[in-house]
């Protein structure tokens, strides 16, 4: 065949997509076959995900997806990280998996750190420090009924593919945002596992991008309408590994912002960076795919802006995005500034107060209405991500002249323009589906669709995609002193 259609399942944290990936040599199409909202539901004051309900999105999409190409050729699950569904013994998924926006993952982090220190967890695992990350979210759990009768503790991916094949494992790049996997050998920390007092069983054995997972069951043929055999391929199942996969460079002196609710700020590399000015630093080494390693810090991201929206439009302001962002290019630069990665701003909640208070404090006018908020967000964001590249730069000694920004962000001019000026480098803004495209290249390589190295795969998305670039303006001192200022203030 000289193309092939490949069902890329992305799961982000406000919607699920289905993307339909016609892919062959010279040639990468895509289609969003269908699209499902993911709204987090709170019972008894515990944030959850509907993970029943994603299922079914993924369902549907795979329905519209085959009856639009016809035939699949495969199917690929990417979503956000760190979250796991527990299975008891007869494979039954007990309860739904936590949203990493619980507060109550926190509460464990003394208890996990007064057995391991967290310079020790930072040797053995890479992670950086996130309240939520999988490890204290089962120290959290400890004790309950729930975690007594686990067997086995799937992250989302792959609770959904086991769903769709039958087929229990643990892909990597994913696993290796649990804070239980070593970022050396790459296998699960079975001592760090042993140390805390889980089960090593929990952990199911590690797929690499690439693996075939399974095939979809007669169940799943029967109620998506789509004609077997359809493999299904494990991919960079975090959506930040494939969303890197999906970054159009040219060379390796580049620098990336996934930017999408987070903002995923780093260098790739090959090695992972374990010092303890790294751990300070809060950079991360997860892993990518081809064995490649995600040196990167999670900066709060849009989320600031998603939530600011969602905080006006229940109070009944007008909301829309355009509007707030034209209005904000008006906006005095630096008018105020946040540290966009103050804990206070990780959960749900009323942000533009939050921004607010945070501002107060440290001695600045809070914004006065929408536009202001709005401009603080950006400035800050911009700041953080210049902030981020020169660390990742000096603590991996990586030289970048490039700055990648893949995902929904690349829309937003404004903070691409302001990340080029902060940051004093070129940004390259696109794909928007970055993810998407990561998710079908790996499925379409696993396939023989496709052969080459990361290079190979980016340079057919460079001929395919849209790309816009953005040339820093001024002189780069206003953002020397924006940046002293906020260090001053923090
Ligand atoms: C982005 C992301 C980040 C991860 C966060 C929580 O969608 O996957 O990489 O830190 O979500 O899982």
């Amino acid at each position: 065949a000289v193309s092939s259609t490949f069902a890329a399942v992305d799961l982000g944290a406000s919607s699920g997509r289905v993307i339909a990936a016609r892919v062959g040599p010279g040639r990468l199409e895509l289609t969003e076959a269908y699209r499902f909202p993911n709204r987090p539901v709170r019972t008894g004051g515990t944030l959850h995900w509907d993970v029943l309900g994603l299922y079914a999105g993924v369902l549907d999409g795979l329905r519209a997806a085959g009856r639009a190409a016809g035939r699949l050729a495969g199917v690929g699950i990417d979503s956000w990280a760190v979250d796991v569904g527990l299975l008891d013994a007869d494979g039954a998924l007990l309860g739904n998996p936590l949203h990493y926006r619980d507060a109550r993952h926190a509460t464990a982090v003394p208890a996990v750190h007064a057995v391991v220190p967290p310079e020790q967890l930072y040797r053995t695992t890479g992670l950086q420090h996130l309240p939520f990350n999988t490890v204290f979210q089962l120290a959290a759990a400890r004790g309950t009924a729930q975690l007594a009768a686990a067997r086995t503790a799937l992250l989302v991916p792959d609770l959904l593919a086991y769903w769709l094949t039958g087929s229990v494992g643990a892909e990597v790049t994913n696993a290796s945002t649990t804070g239980l996997l070593d970022a050396t050998s790459r296998e699960w920390a079975g001592e760090l596992i042993d140390r805390l007092g889980f089960d090593r069983g929990l952990f199911p054995p590690l797929r690499w991008p690439g693996d075939r997972v399974g095939e979809l069951t007669a169940d799943v043929l029967a109620e998506t309408g789509l004609t077997g055999p359809v493999p299904v391929t494990a991919v960079g199942s975090h959506d930040t590994a494939s969303a890197v996969v999906g970054v159009p460079a040219t060379s390796d002196r580049f620098a990336y912002v996934s930017c999408g609710t987070w903002s995923l700020v780093g260098v790739e590399l090959d090695r992972p960076v374990l010092s303890d000015a790294s751990r300070a630093a809060g950079f991360t080494n997860e892993l990518g795919v081809d064995g490649t390693v995600r040196y990167l810090r999670n900066v709060m991201g849009l989320w600031l802006l998603q939530e600011s929206l969602r905080t006006w439009a229940a109070h009944g302001l007008p909301a829309e995005l355009p509007e707030v962002l034209a209005a904000a290019a008006r906006v005095p630069a630096f008018t105020a500034l946040v540290d966009p990665d103050d804990p206070r701003f990780l959960p749900p909640g009323d942000m533009p107060a939050r921004i607010a208070a945070v501002c107060a404090e440290t001695g600045q006018t809070p914004p006065k209405d929408q536009a202001e908020t709005v401009r603080c967000i950006l400035d800050s964001l911009a700041l953080a991500y210049r902030r981020s590249v020169r660390r990742a730069v000096q603590l991996a000694g990586r030289d970048v002249e490039v700055v990648h920004l893949v995902g929904g962000g690349a829309r937003n001019a404004l903070l691409c323009q302001l990340t080029a000026d902060a940051c004093g480098l070129p940004v390259v803004a696109g794909p928007v589906e970055a993810a998407a495209l990561g998710n079908a290249l790996v499925q379409a390589r696993a396939a023989g669709v496709l052969d080459g190295g990361l290079p190979g795969l980016r340079a057919l998305l460079r001929e395919t995609s849209e790309l816009h670039t953005y040339t820093p303006s001024g002189s780069g001192r206003a953002w020397d002193a924006a940046e002293a200022r906020l260090d001053r203030r923090h």
